[in-house]
């Protein structure tokens, strides 16, 4: 059975590259709903409305994992999903694993996070890590800025530079030990955000964290994989030639889009 990874759009494929890097012998459905993208600054009613339809979609495809790979749907849809899903499949998004990580690693210090409004509005990662750690400090800043830059590879420039330094200066980050990359896309620009830290700020890429939580979640439930019999499958509910540019540049390898509508 296959493992289903979903996404408003592209970003997603950076923890879909991830996943198939880590677990090659898996076979991936990915589903990125670029008719609807953005979700980061939509509704929670809208973003659950449409990853219910995806799961429908994804658990046609008989899928034995749905991997929430976007962190605005992770925050406003995981527990509609996972009690929607039922025993059907297991659920999986992209805020426990990158919790877990920081509550065992960095107790007593000050966590920062970057995200969409959806994500850092939410308040998921501040409650969930200060739920299970109440000594690590927090600090969040929606960076809204950042998706539309990434997909239009605007970055390693003066400009993106100065854009990252202005939201990194933001007081609300000030004197973090750790800053969470809390978007799909991010992971694009973490040699940029690195490098405005000098060393100074771990910088967590969760795309890495995600796909070793998988592994171990899929080990625990008997449902590894031990051979791929069929090619990865990317679903998209639009193609256009930016977005389809764009997907290259996630997975780091061509990607064949194939349309599949959310509503017939
Ligand atoms: N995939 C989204 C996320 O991780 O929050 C970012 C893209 C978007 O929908 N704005």
């Amino acid at each position: 059975r296959p493992i289903g990874v979903f996404d408003s759009g592209m970003g997603g494929l950076t923890v879909a590259h991830a996943v198939s890097e880590l677990l090659p012998q898996e076979q991936l459905v990915y589903f990125g709903d670029s008719a609807h993208l953005p979700y980061g600054d939509k509704s929670a009613a809208t973003i659950q409305a449409y990853s219910i339809k995806i799961c429908d979609i994804l658990l046609q495809k008989n899928c034995k994992v749905i991997l929430i790979a976007c962190n605005s749907a992770s925050a406003a849809a995981y527990e509609l999903i996972k009690a929607y899903v039922g025993s059907k499949a297991l659920v999986l998004n992209v805020i426990d694993p990158v919790v877990e990580y920081v509550v065992n690693s960095l107790s007593g210090k000050k966590v920062g996070l970057i995200g969409t409004k959806q994500t850092v509005g939410s308040g998921v990662y501040d409650y969930k890590i200060q739920v299970k750690d109440p000594t690590i400090k927090f600090g969040g800043l929606a960076t809204p800025l950042l998706v539309p830059m990434i997909e239009e590879h605007f970055y390693k420039n003066e400009i993106s530079e100065a854009i990252i330094k202005e939201y990194l200066s933001h007081e609300s980050l000030n004197g973090i030990d750790a800053l969470i990359l809390g978007c799909t896309h991010y992971p694009l620009i973490k040699k940029e955000i690195e490098a405005f830290y000098q060393g100074q700020t771990e910088v967590i890429d969760s795309s890495v964290i995600v796909a070793e939580a998988l592994q171990s979640l899929l080990m625990a439930n008997s449902l590894l994989s031990e051979k791929r019999e069929l090619a990865n499958e990317f679903l998209v509910s639009d193609i256009t030639p930016s977005f389809e540019k764009a997907s290259e540049q996630f997975f780091h390898a061509k990607v064949p889009l194939t349309k599949h509508m959310l509503w017939e």
